[in-house]
């Protein structure tokens, strides 16, 4: 028998640096239109998953902060979604080494993410960084997720949550752990670096001006826009136009996304037009867009305290989701919990 699971979404966004027009558009947007359709949502500051490359521990605390303050004035309600840090709540530690005991080795090192952050130096990473992938299965399946709006850079990582889960349920005999839905979904599920638009735009990335940052002001933004990389060519009528034209096609996106448009509706407007008319158009729109929340993540970063109070009710609330399905995870695989708790 098959068993069925309740509509859940969980996702997370690392506070490995400031977020991105990327993460905005490609997660943070999503995820407030799936909280407004009324589906359980657990959003999720994934501090552990940060770690596995260094951060300097004051750094970390802010960016976590600003984090949940992007997540908040981008419209996510903590009253309606759970929202909380992922080192609160330790059952994601715990069910992370199950899945480290169920995952295989090879399944690790096809991760493209981890070959691309390893580069030709693997010898010199973090045995975390190899594992990230099974501590972003424990995240989701904590909460018997089935949902996860992403990214496209994230699908073989949910792809690999899925086979860890179907491993575990076959390993014990069960039909425990729910077999994962990626969301996956609009324009943006790209946004690429402003530099070079073969490459993710990305909040490590050591250039400043390859990303918008939801904490540039208005004239940092125009000035990136105006110097984001293009080619001579006039914007083409079609779709068609934009093939093997990645920067071209790149902000056509990001036109799109955030004015709620499809891409073919952007170029058939600007159709003909060059950069130098179509980049301020587009600072325009991003300023208009951004703006509003850069202007209340500064007015909630003014009181750390409560942002802090918040992050500890979500983990409250995703903690007693969580401890049930952890403590059937132990008995399924064999540990004696006898303690007495609280
Ligand atoms: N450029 C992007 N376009 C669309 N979606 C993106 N996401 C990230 N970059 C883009 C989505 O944002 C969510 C959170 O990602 P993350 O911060 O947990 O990790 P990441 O994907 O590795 O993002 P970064 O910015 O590149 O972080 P660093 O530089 O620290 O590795 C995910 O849903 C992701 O798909």
């Amino acid at each position: 028998m098959t068993a069925t699971f309740a509509p859940r979404i969980f996702s997370g966004i690392q506070p490995s640096g400031g977020l991105t027009l990327g993460n905005y558009l490609g997660a943070l947007k999503r995820f407030v239109e799936k909280q407004d359709e009324g589906i359980e949502t657990i959003y999720c500051l994934v501090d552990m998953h940060a770690i596995t490359v260094w951060q300097d521990p004051e750094k970390l605390r802010q960016q976590t902060r600003e984090g949940a303050a992007a997540f908040i004035a981008a419209g996510i309600d903590p009253a309606r979604s759970i929202l909380f840090n992922q080192s609160q709540v330790s059952g994601h530690a715990e069910l992370g080494w199950i899945f480290n005991c169920v995952a295989r080795m090879g399944w690790m090192s096809r991760m493209t993410q981890w070959k691309d952050k390893a580069g030709k130096n693997a010898e010199a990473q973090s045995l975390g960084l190899f594992a990230y992938p099974s501590l972003m299965a424990a995240d989701i399946m904590l909460y018997h997720a089935t949902m996860v709006p992403v990214g496209e850079d994230q699908k073989q990582h949910l792809e690999l949550t899925r086979d860890i889960a179907i491993k575990f349920n076959n390993d014990f005999g069960v039909d425990f752990f729910p077999v994962v839905e990626p969301l996956i979904e609009g324009v943006a599920t790209r946004v690429m670096s402003l530099r070079d638009g073969t490459k993710k735009m990305s909040k490590s990335d050591p250039s400043d001006q390859s990303r918008i940052n939801l904490t540039d002001d208005a004239d940092t933004i125009a000035q990136k826009i105006r110097k984001a990389k293009t080619d001579p060519e006039p914007l083409p009528g079609h779709l068609e136009g934009l093939k093997d034209r990645p920067e071209a096609r790149n902000l056509v996106n990001i036109y799109a996304a955030l004015s709620g448009q499809p891409a073919a509706a952007v170029v058939a407007e600007f159709a003909g037009a060059q950069f130098g008319a179509f980049k301020p158009k587009l600072a325009d729109l991003a300023v208009a867009k951004l703006s509003p929340i850069t202007t209340e993540m500064n007015r909630l970063m003014k009181d750390p305290a409560e942002i802090d109070r918040i992050l500890g009710q979500g983990a409250d609330r995703a903690a007693a989701i969580a401890e049930p399905i952890l403590e059937r995870t132990f008995q399924i695989t064999g540990m004696i919990r006898s303690r007495r708790r609280g």
